[in-house]
């Protein structure tokens, strides 16, 4: 249950807290490369401040509708901050991107964890991983990020999702990459409906008995705007009810934005989970 990603180490003994760092270009429009850098590294010393336990970088938008980001673009924004962060931070950096370039990229600047939501589908995906040698998380998405809301369609999504992240399981393991470094993550609002990520919530033990940790990222998505009709900057209350769901279930990742609030709602769900049953 020990991870180690490019020799920064990560216990999944127990569940911990993954810090979301923003470098996409929705979140810096015109500040420029040095602003995206030092605005990355204030986000991601805060986030370890709060409790983090490792932290995910994305330089690619992957927001339902959102557009493709070009791969030099996608670099230049995530290297820079991945530099100046695994410097000062001891925390690993995971590395949020579906292309292989940025994969090499990202570890090669200090990432030691690939974070896909593509699953390693992607060209040249699979290789790269097993290449660069550092643990996997390989997630479920219906569609592209540019389609996936437009018409998701599953008969039982929960053992599509299932069948779906064991095959790439296997194809992860024909590249080269064993199964001690991969993690599972069901993919919450990739190419799915209100009920389709409930349904996911409820059953998410399906995935936790499998022998891979499972990763989970509900953080201030649609999901909790669907049921609750409030926006997103209103979804901290939502997002902590669905994060103890997860742990309470097994989820062993939960990748947050608001990692101080999290890490008090799993570290409550832990107390109940260990309670002892009598006095
Ligand atoms: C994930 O679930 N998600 S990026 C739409 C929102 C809010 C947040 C307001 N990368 C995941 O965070 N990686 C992303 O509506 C991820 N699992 C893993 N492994 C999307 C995101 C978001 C989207």
């Amino acid at each position: 249950m020990l991870y180690d990603c490019a020799g920064k180490s990560l216990d999944l003994s127990a569940p911990r807290i993954m810090g979301i760092v923003n470098v996409t270009p929705d979140s810096f429009s015109d500040g420029g490369k040095f602003f995206s850098r030092d605005a990355a590294l204030k986000q991601a010393l805060q986030l370890v401040e709060d409790g983090a336990d490792i932290l995910d970088i994305g330089g690619e938008s992957t927001r339902p509708g959102s557009d493709p980001v070009a791969l030099q673009e996608e670099i230049d924004r995530v290297v820079p901050a991945i530099e100046a962060i695994s410097a000062e931070v001891d925390v690993p950096i995971s590395i949020d991107t579906m292309k292989a370039e940025v994969m090499r990229a990202a570890v090669s600047a200090g990432a030691g964890l690939i974070n896909d939501v593509n699953a390693l589908r992607g060209d040249g995906a699979l290789q790269a991983a097993a290449e660069l040698d550092v643990p996997v998380c390989i997630m479920h998405m219906q569609g592209t990020p540019q389609t996936m809301q437009q018409e998701p369609d599953y008969e039982d999504v929960v053992s599509e999702v299932e069948a779906f992240l064991l095959e790439r399981v296997e194809a992860c393991e024909q590249a080269g990459i064993k199964a001690d470094k991969i993690m599972l993550d069901p993919g919450f609002g990739f190419g799915k409906r209100a009920r389709h990520n409930l349904r996911l919530m409820k059953h998410l033990s399906r995935f936790t008995r499998l022998p891979y940790p499972v990763l989970v990222g509900v953080s201030r998505k649609s999901i909790i705007g669907d049921m609750l009709k409030v926006s997103v900057d209103e979804r901290l209350a939502g997002s902590l009810a669905l994060a103890s769901i997860a742990v309470w279930q097994g989820a062993k990742l939960i990748r947050t934005h608001d990692v101080k609030e999290t890490a008090q709602a799993v570290k409550l769900t832990q107390h109940v989970q260990q309670v002892e049953d009598f006095d």
